[in-house]
């Protein structure tokens, strides 16, 4: 087992990483900025270092401060996180030439997944099903542009090879706005990320966000564990998720899943990932992997019982899987609400000096969250404070836990979107199951 692990990270999720280290007997160094020496995980690690002032640029995107930081405590490796390096190859790169392990895939897989284009087609050779589109970069001819998008059909979305979670997409509804948004795209695209490859896609009307997640050892051994809905987003930003997705096709499902799997045995992965599906008319269609840990695992930990941070550090120390995929089974059903500071109209924002925290509790609740009373949350970061999880053997009870759950929880002094929570868990369309990736956004008429 690894000996001592560097936190490269913040919040809830180096709280997370730091109890996960803890319970496997491995020691603990967290780093943090100058405006974050007051966080909890730093309280209770190990070790602790700072790693530059507050701005992210000069502290937790620091490459040469966080190795710097794991020579001079002899850590045998870093966890990312989610978030600031955490799909960085470069970083990844840096991290396992400087003698320390990495904590998640290889850097030349995390580059194959950040390239949305390799990524599509090495899912589409490896049998995932992905959406209809232009197999490819577009190039520069006009009249072949105008081929693929017949082909496919319009709509279409142009899409950079090097976005990926809403950044640098552009939906085209008729030829006649198809080259300029094509040039729209690829300038924007060359300019946010050095790269204006760009490809095209049928665009899909009404998708849920459906995902996968996967664990694989690097030795030959992968599984998944089931699947999440993560449709109700605003602005590309998840708000509230649930583990299993509801009312999904039982064929389609058992057939994705399967696909997962074998293309994690066939790209050879390591570690926690995720394939990233929209799922429309009882099909799944690919549209991206990340390869890290993602801020809603505990949804998918509620209903499988695996414990996903430990299986990383598992897989970091060169252990095989602890389980097999007969073993995996979904027990009930979990949601996942994202507390964030914020003003619950504007959606800005709102940091300042947490005068009382009480989180929820009882059977099937639990809170991630890294506020204490008294604590100040910095304006210079995400302004997630927490996640509010929930489980019960049925969606309905798991339902009716995050209501109470959110009626308990206390956050004062700073402004939160726990109200929205509240409206969202007895919003009719939402109980029901299964409303798509518009469907937030058209309930607060945004
Ligand atoms: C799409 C799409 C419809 N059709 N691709 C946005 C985030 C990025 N991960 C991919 N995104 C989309 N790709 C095709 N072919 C609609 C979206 C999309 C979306 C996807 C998932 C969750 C929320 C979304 C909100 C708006 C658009």
């Amino acid at each position: 087992m690894l000996d001592k692990v560097l936190i490269a990270n913040r919040g809830e999720i180096a709280l997370r990483i730091l109890r996960a280290c803890k319970e496997l007997g491995i020691k603990t160094v967290a780093v943090h900025s100058k405006a974050d020496r007051e966080l909890m995980h730093v309280r209770l690690a190990d070790e602790a270092v700072c790693i530059g002032p507050a701005p992210s640029a000069q502290s937790y995107l620091n490459i040469p401060a966080l190795i710097s930081a794991a020579e001079v405590t002899d850590s045998s490796a870093i966890h990312p996180g989610y978030g600031f390096l955490s799909e960085n190859a470069n970083f990844a790169e840096q991290v396992e030439r400087s003698g320390f392990v990495f904590i998640g895939p290889r850097a030349e897989t995390i580059r194959l997944m950040g390239d949305k284009v390799s990524a599509i087609e090495a899912m589409k050779k490896a049998g995932v099903p992905t959406v209809p589109g232009s197999d490819g970069p577009l190039g520069d001819d006009e009249g072949d542009n105008v081929t693929i998008a017949r082909r496919i059909g319009y709509p279409v979305i142009i899409k950079a090879a090097a976005g990926g979670g809403g950044r640098g997409m552009r939906v085209v509804h008729t030829e006649g706005h198809l080259l300029s948004a094509i040039n729209v795209t690829r300038t924007e695209a060359h300019a946010a990320f050095g790269d204006g490859t760009v490809y095209m896609e049928k665009f899909l009307e009404r998708p849920r966000h459906v995902e996968v997640q996967v664990l694989a050892d690097g030795k030959g051994n992968a599984i998944h564990l089931y699947d999440r809905d993560c449709s109700l987003q605003r602005r590309h930003q998840k708000v509230l998720e649930e583990a299993p997705a509801p009312g999904i096709d039982p064929e389609a499902r058992a057939r994705v899943l399967e696909a997962c799997r074998q293309a994690c045995i066939e790209i050879d992965y390591r570690g926690a990932g995720t394939f990233e599906f929209l799922y429309e008319d009882g099909q799944f269609f690919f549209i991206e992997m990340n390869t890290r840990v993602q801020v809603e695992h505990p949804v998918t930990e509620m209903v499988t019982g695996v414990d996903i941070v430990r299986e990383q550090l598992r897989i970091a120390s060169g252990l095989p899987l602890s389980i097999r995929q007969e073993d995996v089974k979904v027990n009930g059903h979990a949601f996942e609400c994202r507390i964030n500071a914020e003003d619950p109209r504007t959606f800005m924002p709102s940091p300042g000096k947490v005068t009382l925290y009480h989180p929820p509790g009882g059977l099937g609740v639990r809170m991630d969250s890294h506020l204490y009373t008294g604590y100040t949350v910095p304006p210079h970061y995400d302004s997630l404070i927490g996640k509010l999880i929930t489980w019960g053997d049925s969606r309905e009870i798991a339902l009716t836990r995050m209501r109470n759950g959110l009626d308990e929880l206390l956050v004062e002094g700073i402004k939160t979107n726990t109200d929205l929570h509240k409206d969202l868990v007895r919003d009719g369309h939402f109980q029901q199951g299964g409303v798509n990736i518009h469907y937030l956004e058209k309930k607060l008429g945004s």
